[in-house]
């Protein structure tokens, strides 16, 4: 299957590839969760929602690989590194009460996915502590014991934890295609940007595509 992409088409291996979605957890998307409490504005990210609700519901009809990602920290907040916990020099800060539980505290409401894309029993959940999906998880080991070397990655932010990942799995070996509609940026110079970095000099970290494309491939 080839699919319209850049900086060139991209050869789609339906049974090696994942759908990878990072982060799109209520904390990051709803008002007063911890984007917001790190000013940023929640309904930039919003827009990829349903983007995103329509590739998983075609990515799961036809019998493919989803997996899911969540950043955040233990109850006892022991994975927490203190230069996370107090940069941005916030008077809350990650483990604080929030107007959704704990901010970023696995177990809390707004660590939690958002229901419109809500995980199936069956797709993994990574929980993840730092940007990259790959740090300190295993994610790399479930992965490879699925046969995966393809992934098509999602969610927020665009040049933060989707950026992150992209550049830990394309280390690792994998083929990373980033459909456009479905990452968002609190920064609209950001998105355009972090995009253009994944794709510059040949693909330097993988392909962007929109996510019409992907559709077309599997239907
Ligand atoms: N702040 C920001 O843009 N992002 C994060 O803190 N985490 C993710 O991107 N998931």
């Amino acid at each position: 299957m080839t699919l319209d992409a850049e900086p060139y088409p991209f050869e789609l291996l339906p049974s090696r590839c994942a759908l990878l979605i990072i982060d799109m957890q209520r904390d990051f998307l709803e008002p007063g969760g911890f984007g917001e409490m790190l000013g940023n504005d929640v309904s930039q990210l919003r827009r990829t929602i349903e983007p995103n609700q329509k590739l998983l519901a075609t990515w799961r009809g036809a019998g493919l690989t989803v997996l899911h990602t969540r950043e955040g920290h233990r109850p006892d907040l022991a994975d927490l590194p203190p230069a996370k916990k107090i940069r941005g020099r916030s008077k809350t800060c990650i483990g604080d009460a929030g107007p959704m539980g704990r901010i970023l505290v696995r177990g809390e409401a707004g660590h939690d996915i958002i229901p419109e894309l809500y995980p199936l029993p069956s797709e993994p959940v990574i929980d993840k502590p730092g940007k990259g999906a790959f740090f300190a998880t295993d994610l790399h080991a479930i992965l490879q014991n699925l046969g995966i070397t393809q992934l098509v990655v999602t969610g927020v932010t665009t040049e933060v934890c989707v950026n992150t990942t992209v550049r830990e799995a394309n280390d690792r070996g994998y083929d990373c295609l980033v459909p456009e509609d479905c990452v968002g940026s609190y920064f609209p110079v950001f998105q355009e940007m972090g995009l253009n970095m994944i794709k510059a000099q040949g693909g330097i970290f993988g392909w962007v595509c929109r996510s019409e494309a992907i559709l077309a491939a599997l239907k």
